[in-house]
């Protein structure tokens, strides 16, 4: 739907106005300053190992456009920050990467499902709830946001199984950025491309360019129509590439082509639309900025909020796994509390 401004024209999306572009804007830019500022805090030692979603805002942004307020999202670590689309507030994201229990929120408050870390979980999740509501007579749609990586999961298999055979009213949506952390799509699957493994679920699969938030909208809005209309689930692959380090921890100059990269952060999907609207008399370029100055005042006051938590109690780290703790884990807490002196 973005055009480059030269050879391939700029299209519209049916039904979106001026105001529904700069809202989409909004978002990704807050998406962008939460992403950029994390970087920098980690770097700071202000929050803990940190998974960098640069670039993969268009992906998040527009398939959340797509949904009511009444519809679930079932998010990866990767989209850490997606809550913030939901008025989920800033501290609460960054107290989530500080460990700190301000962190985890009541996912009925915003319709998000608490962050999965292990891959694929959250497939099964979303589907198991999508399908239970169906029951229920309530009208949601549940979307699953995972990875390339995540398709090789049994989960995703037993997700995608489940949702075909109960037609749940789902979008498994998968943000393909060619990487599961070193490991290439290349190595990860013999699929010429994720969204014909659709087919053996008997569900519809759609590829689309992971960098243009429309284009991405688009695909989700015609999958949620569908899920609503009590026609099952839709198997969206969103094409990207991974133009970050996995994570903070992660070092990539070791296995990562850094000429494509440099390509793909040319091309990188907030300013892509940014040039779009530009183009098109949407945007000002003082209303980018004003845009980008409230992302960044919203971001201070997040760290400010977080850091103004006091520090939970270690304690914590020990309930809420057993029933009965076995007596040993008394021990350790106790050392913990000698070494921490807390
Ligand atoms: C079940 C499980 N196995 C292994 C890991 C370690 N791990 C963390 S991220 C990752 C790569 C996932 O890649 P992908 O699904 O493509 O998602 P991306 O990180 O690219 O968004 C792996 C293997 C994990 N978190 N959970
Ligand atoms: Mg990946």
């Amino acid at each position: 739907m973005i055009g480059d401004g030269e050879s391939l024209p700029d299209a519209a999306v049916d039904g979106l106005g001026p105001d529904h572009l700069l809202a989409l804007y909004r978002d990704l830019v807050l998406l962008r300053t939460y992403d950029e500022r994390s970087v920098v805090y980690h770097r700071q030692g202000r929050i803990g190992t940190y998974a960098i979603f640069w670039n993969h805002e268009a992906m998040q942004a527009g398939a959340v456009f797509a949904l009511e307020d009444r519809d679930w999202i079932f998010p990866a670590y990767r989209e850490s920050a997606i809550g913030l689309l939901r008025g989920m507030p800033v501290s609460t994201v960054l107290s989530w990467w500080r460990g700190h229990p301000a962190g985890w929120w009541n996912p009925y408050d915003y319709n998000v499902a608490s962050i999965c870390v292990p891959i694929a979980t959250q497939v099964p999740h979303a589907v198991g709830f999508a399908w239970g509501s169906a029951l229920k007579g309530e009208d949601r749609v549940a979307l699953a946001f995972f990875g390339d990586g995540a398709t090789s999961e049994g989960a995703f298999h037993e997700g995608a199984t489940f949702a075909g055979v109960m037609k749940a009213p789902v979008v498994l949506f998968c943000n393909n950025n060619q990487w599961a952390i070193s490991t290439p799509l290349s190595a990860q699957t013999a699929a010429s491309n994720l969204a014909d493994k659709a087919i053996g679920y008997g569900i519809p699969g759609v590829r689309v360019d992971g960098g243009d938030v429309l284009a991405v909208y688009e695909a989700t809005r015609d999958a949620v129509a569908r899920a609503r209309a009590g026609a099952g689930p839709t198997f969206i692959e969103a094409v990207t590439y991974r133009a970050a380090p996995h994570a903070t921890a992660d070092d990539p100059s070791i296995y990562v082509d850094p000429e494509r990269v440099d390509e793909e952060r040319e091309n990188e999907c907030v300013g892509r639309f940014e040039r779009y609207l530009l183009r098109q008399g949407v945007l000002t370029e003082d209303q980018a900025q004003e845009v980008k100055q409230d992302a960044l005042e919203l971001m201070r006051a997040g760290i400010t909020g977080a850091e103004a938590e006091p520090p939970a109690d270690v304690g914590l780290v020990f309930e809420h796994a057993y029933g009965e703790p076995p007596p040993s884990l008394a021990d350790d807490l106790a050392e913990l509390r000698r070494v921490l002196d807390a």
